[in-house]
């Protein structure tokens, strides 16, 4: 049930989570554009506060507007990334404040508000989304963070290890038929993981963990980025023409592999998931390993469809929301954790860490579910679908549980790797005995 404490709860959480990521860099650092991928960080935090307010301020509470003349300028829509910078942004002081103002106008909207009475009130969603918009811009955050120039800012405790080696190289056989995808009746799923329907998925096997680093070197010492036959067309020029050789921030000593952590260098930890690596790269280490990347649908089966009962849950292990036994979520970390290390996370058909340390690349294409309907603006997923995009699963270390559930869809375009992204491997075995 959602509750006004539950609101104010994850609300808070995304705040504090904004302000460690404003406040550990300076003024320099917040109005400099770190990457033409990303906005300066001062943008992405008044555009958090914007949309808070048409949304909740505005929309839900029916308020007098904050700022009637800024829209514009924090209107994603409006100016791509890389322009951010030459706008006449609020500067971070202002942004700050703009923010608290905000927020202190939203306690007062949800202030005994009874959470019904409009689409947008219904259970809170409207409220849930504004939640899960900061934290997705929080993850983007992060991301920025990863390609700053500059001494390491962020600190965080490491990531649990179990201490054995599990046997990696494993896959679970899924048996074929249908299973229900989607969501009618998670009260803050977005429109793009709705509605419930049911999708008959053949019989195909899935990694149990996803593709570690030292599965990833193996493909790489095996000529994996000098082979064309391991290639697509797109994925050899891209190839090509941007140079890879490695994941990004990956860097070679002469002797071994290092790579940059949030401003740290550190050796490549070769029992974790493989990260920082473009939908391109993921697709040659199939074809490398004699397999393929799952589809959407494959996926979310793996990750939700309960052999025993035929329902989809709503997380992997069951119902209950994400804890830190059961998957890496929410920037507790700051990397993901080594295969293995969430036994309690597993799925039902027994496939690991589907949920949190890396986004899982799949083969699909960003595509409405059938009956879509957008819901509560367009330009959530309405505008991307049919582009060039490919869906990701699962959430990384650096997304909040807030904004990550089995039903949860994220898309990019697939030559992108400034997101925390990794992959698993499945393949057919159609004709072969399950
Ligand atoms: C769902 C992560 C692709 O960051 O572009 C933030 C989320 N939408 N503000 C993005 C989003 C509007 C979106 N992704
Ligand atoms: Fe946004």
């Amino acid at each position: 049930m959602v509750t006004r404490a539950l609101i104010e709860s994850v609300l808070t959480r995304a705040r504090e989570r904004s302000r460690l990521l404003t406040d550990s860099v300076d003024d320099g650092d917040l109005v400099a554009q770190h990457s033409p991928l990303m906005s300066p960080l001062v943008w992405d935090l008044a555009h958090i506060g914007n949309q808070e307010e048409l949304w909740l301020v505005r929309d839900v509470g029916g308020r007098e507007p904050v700022r009637v003349d800024i829209d514009a300028l924090y209107d994603a829509f409006e100016h791509p990334r890389s322009t951010r910078p030459q706008l006449p942004l609020m500067d971070p002081a202002q942004a700050r404040a703009y923010v608290r103002t905000v927020r202190e106008k939203v306690w007062d909207v949800l202030d005994g508000h009874p959470l019904a009475g409009s689409p947008l009130a219904e259970n809170g969603f409207a409220f849930g989304m504004i939640a899960q918009h900061e934290q997705q811009h929080d993850e983007t955050m992060l991301a920025t963070h990863q390609l700053r120039s500059g001494d390491a800012v962020l600190v965080a405790p490491e990531t649990p290890d179990l201490g054995g080696t599990p046997e990696i190289d494993t896959e679970v056989v899924v048996p074929g038929g249908e299973f229900v995808m989607g969501t009618s009746v998670e009260p803050w799923a977005l429109d793009n993981e709705r509605p419930a329907h049911a999708v008959d998925v053949p019989s195909f096997g899935i990694d149990t963990f996803p593709v570690t680093n030292e599965r990833y070197l193996a493909f790489m010492d095996d000529g994996g980025y000098e082979r064309r036959e391991l290639w697509s067309e797109r994925g050899w020029s891209h190839r090509r023409e941007a140079e890879l050789a490695a994941p990004q921030f990956w860097e070679w000593d002469g002797k071994s592999w290092w790579r940059r952590r949030f401003g740290t260098m550190e050796p490549v930890r070769l029992r974790e998931p493989v990260v920082h690596v473009s939908y391109f790269e993921a697709e040659a280490f199939a074809r490398w390993a004699g397999k393929r990347l799952p589809t959407e649908s494959e996926w979310e089966k793996a990750a939700r469809w309960d052999p025993r009962s035929g329902r989809s849950r709503r997380y992997p292990w069951g119902d209950e929301d994400p804890d830190d036994t059961r998957a890496n979520l929410g920037q507790r970390h700051l990397g993901p954790a080594v295969a293995g290390a969430y036994p309690a996370g597993a799925s039902g058909l027994g496939v690991h860490q589907l949920i949190g340390d890396v986004w899982e690349w799949t083969s699909s294409d960003f595509l409405p579910y059938p009956g879509f309907s957008a819901f509560p603006y367009r330009e959530y997923s309405d505008v991307f679908f049919g582009g060039d995009y490919k869906v990701l699963r699962g959430g990384s270390f650096g997304t909040d549980a807030v904004a990550c559930r089995g039903t949860f869809r994220n898309w990019d375009h697939p030559i992108r790797r400034q997101i925390f992204s990794g992959f698993r491997c499945a393949r057919d075995v159609q004709g072969e005995q399950a």
